[in-house]
């Protein structure tokens, strides 16, 4: 990926002259007035996949990924956003503790940057670590909108103090392009540790039983896939040294696909999820990463020569999902070796016989899936109550300096990479055991499986809870949680 540092993206506020400002609350300040520190437009544009492979889509600054914004924990940034598209848009920065007015969530008030207009915002960056960048808006049936698009780019929020045990970075994002619509789709499903649990089955069968329309709703499918906006052999390589120590930082940018990531012959070890460094950093095979999630890994070179670092889905590798390293020296193709099968778990990284502080109370959460109940596409509901965009009528009050669980119970097959907005969350309970330690902002829980994840309510304001799978969020997945 061509690394945008901070110079290159600063050159692109210099560029606009303001035209319509609509919509802007009274007293907010202008974009365009006076410097910003970096500036996204959003606008359609084109990406250069593979020579023969070009799609049009909407993008932050011309570009896919969007521009890497390193911002600086605790240092104040403003930005202006430019939205040349004809509808309302919203930037997302996933995984910081901002205020509402800026996060990005219309659920939350977040202003939209309205169509041709602008928004200039400023928030104080936070937690440090890898966040990122996203189009929070709806799609619902619309495939040319909401995160289906290429409105994405990454956040390296700089701690004040940098542990730096590598040589260097690399960032890399994973995304599918030319989405469409299907019935039933092919993703894995059994790569989660833990068991379906009986109970949870059951509730999906009556659930099943229940419902009108006895198949299952569209699932999105797409052509071609890609890191840092190129397909598998169409971009430059990572040209690697043998003995360096290279730190990959890894984002899912998809819509709705959990994605995987091997190098034949080389492990990961993770140093952070979601950016928030873990307990116990260890070696893995393979990276799993649902909707959203992050990991920062350090992979030492000492495997030399020409690997496909991929997607173990095979289709989706072959269309596109890798990329290749390139040991210096080493010549020949580029070489895949599928790994042994591996089940991800969060507690590997957790801390080993810690238990979580307990919680002052206790929410439970059942997801159930209405196969198809909304002309065509699947509803899902929280409790009994699918998340309602006309009333957006907060489903939980919460006070601040309390400490919550959330109990999380799926009663449908899908994995929910479930997200909480402006709060990081401590993992508590998983497949089954109690953990303690690993920090997160999403977390997938899998099918028939229960989770449980606490947060400290420390930042006032309406804070958005949905599965960041764009067709169940869409269709109900989502919730808000009110401070009294
Ligand atoms: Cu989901």
């Amino acid at each position: 990926m061509p690394l945008n540092r901070r110079s290159l993206i600063k050159s692109a506020a210099l560029a606009p002259a303001l035209g319509a400002v609509g919509g802007l609350p009274r007293g907010e300040p202008r974009a365009g007035e006076g410097k910003a520190d970096y500036t996204l437009r959003i606008a359609n544009g084109l990406v250069e996949l593979a020579p023969d492979h070009i799609v049009s889509t909407t993008l932050y600054n011309g570009q896919f990924p969007g521009p890497l914004l390193r911002l600086t924990e605790g240092k104040p940034v403003v930005v202006d956003v430019f939205n040349d598209t004809d509808t309302p848009e919203l930037v997302h920065w996933h995984g910081q503790t901002i205020p509402t007015d800026v996060d990005g969530a219309a659920e939350e008030g977040t202003p939209f940057v309205p169509a041709h207009g602008a928004r200039r915002i400023a928030f104080t960056p936070g937690p440090p670590g890898l966040r990122f960048y996203h189009t929070h808006v709806r799609a619902g049936g619309d495939l040319a909108r909401g995160t289906y698009t290429g409105q994405a780019g990454p956040v390296l929020i700089e701690p004040r103090r940098e542990p730096g045990a590598y040589d260097r970075e690399v960032f890399l994002v994973l995304k599918e392009f030319s989405p469409t619509f299907s019935q039933g789709g092919d993703m894995a499903m059994d790569m989660l540790a833990g068991a379906p649990i009986a109970d949870l089955k059951r509730r999906g069968a009556a659930a099943d039983a229940a419902a009108a329309v006895k198949t299952k709703g569209y699932e999105v499918g797409y052509d071609l896939f890609s890191i840092n906006g190129r397909m598998l052999g169409h971009g430059e390589p990572i040209r690697v040294k043998a003995g360096e120590r290279v730190l990959f930082h890894v984002l899912n940018a998809s819509a709705t696909e959990i994605r995987s990531l091997a190098l034949p012959g080389h492990r990961f070890q993770i140093v952070a999820l979601d950016g928030n460094p873990v307990p116990a950093p260890a070696e893995v095979p393979v990276l799993w990463l649902g909707n959203a999630e992050r990991i920062s890994a350090i992979v030492r070179m000492d495997h030399p020569g020409v690997w496909v670092m991929g997607d173990l889905a095979d289709d989706d590798r072959r269309r596109g999902m890798g990329i290749v390293v390139e040991y210096a020296g080493a010549k020949g193709r580029a070489v895949w070796v599928r790994p042994k099968p591996f089940k991800w778990d969060y507690r590997r990284f957790a801390r080993p016989g810690a238990t979580a502080a307990p919680p002052d109370e206790t929410i439970d959460i059942l997801l159930v899936k209405n196969n198809a109940a909304l002309g065509g596409f699947n509803q899902w509901t929280l409790n009994g109550e699918a998340f309602s965009m006309e009333t957006m009528r907060p489903a939980y009050r919460i006070r601040k300096g309390r400490r919550y669980r959330l109990r999380l119970r799926n009663a449908a097959d899908d994995i929910h990479p479930v997200h909480l907005h402006r709060h990081s969350f401590e993992l508590t309970r998983v497949a089954g055991r109690p953990t303690a330690g690993v920090i997160k902002d999403v977390v997938m829980l899998g099918g028939f499986q229960a989770l449980e994840l606490d947060f400290a309510a420390d930042n006032p304001g309406p804070s958005l809870f949905h599965c960041h799978q764009q067709l169940h969020m869409d269709f109900g997945l989502m919730a808000l949680f009110e401070y009294d």
